[in-house]
């Protein structure tokens, strides 16, 4: 069903003083950042050969991101997994008795459809599905 890892979230306080280390220190690309309105979070997309990493940043007080980092600081929130149909995957999912936070696809970064797998099934690890 998963195809590749296709990125891994990091929570962080603010995406400007956080890009220095990624692009400068450790060579990646940024590729740009965008907006998530629906969920309150800012992301910024880092390129390294064929993996990419998700900075998170907080929009407003209430967004989801802004309280994980009240509850654990800084760090990683999530791993992102590719798959071919997230639909599809939803459904395979619920049918091995995996508990999904998304019991149908939402829209994530660049228009990509996404859903979480709740963390209670995924050994406390945010796990997303990306089409
Ligand atoms: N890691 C581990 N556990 C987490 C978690 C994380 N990053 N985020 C939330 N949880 C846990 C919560 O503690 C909670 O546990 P309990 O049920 O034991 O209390 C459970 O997961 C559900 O969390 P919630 O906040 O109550 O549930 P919501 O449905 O309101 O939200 C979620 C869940 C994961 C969607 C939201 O917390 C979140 O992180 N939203 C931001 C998603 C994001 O990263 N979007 C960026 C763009 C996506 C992209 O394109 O990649």
């Amino acid at each position: 069903m998963l195809t590749k890892i296709n990125h891994i979230g990091i929570a962080v306080n603010s995406i400007e003083e956080a890009v220095p280390f990624y692009r400068d220190s450790l060579g990646m690309v940024l590729k740009g950042t965008e907006v998530v309105p629906s969920q309150k979070v800012k992301v910024a997309f880092l390129v390294i050969g064929e993996s990419k990493i998700e900075l998170l940043e907080p929009t407003a007080p209430d967004s989801p991101v802004a309280k994980f980092l009240e509850k654990n600081g800084p760090g990683v929130h999530h791993i992102a997994y590719s798959v071919p149909d997230v639909a599809k995957a939803i459904e395979q999912l619920k049918a091995g008795g995996t508990r999904m936070i998304d019991e149908v696809p939402r829209e994530g970064a660049h228009g990509a459809k996404i859903a979480f797998i709740h963390p209670k099934s995924s050994g406390g690890v945010l796990t997303e599905i990306c089409g």
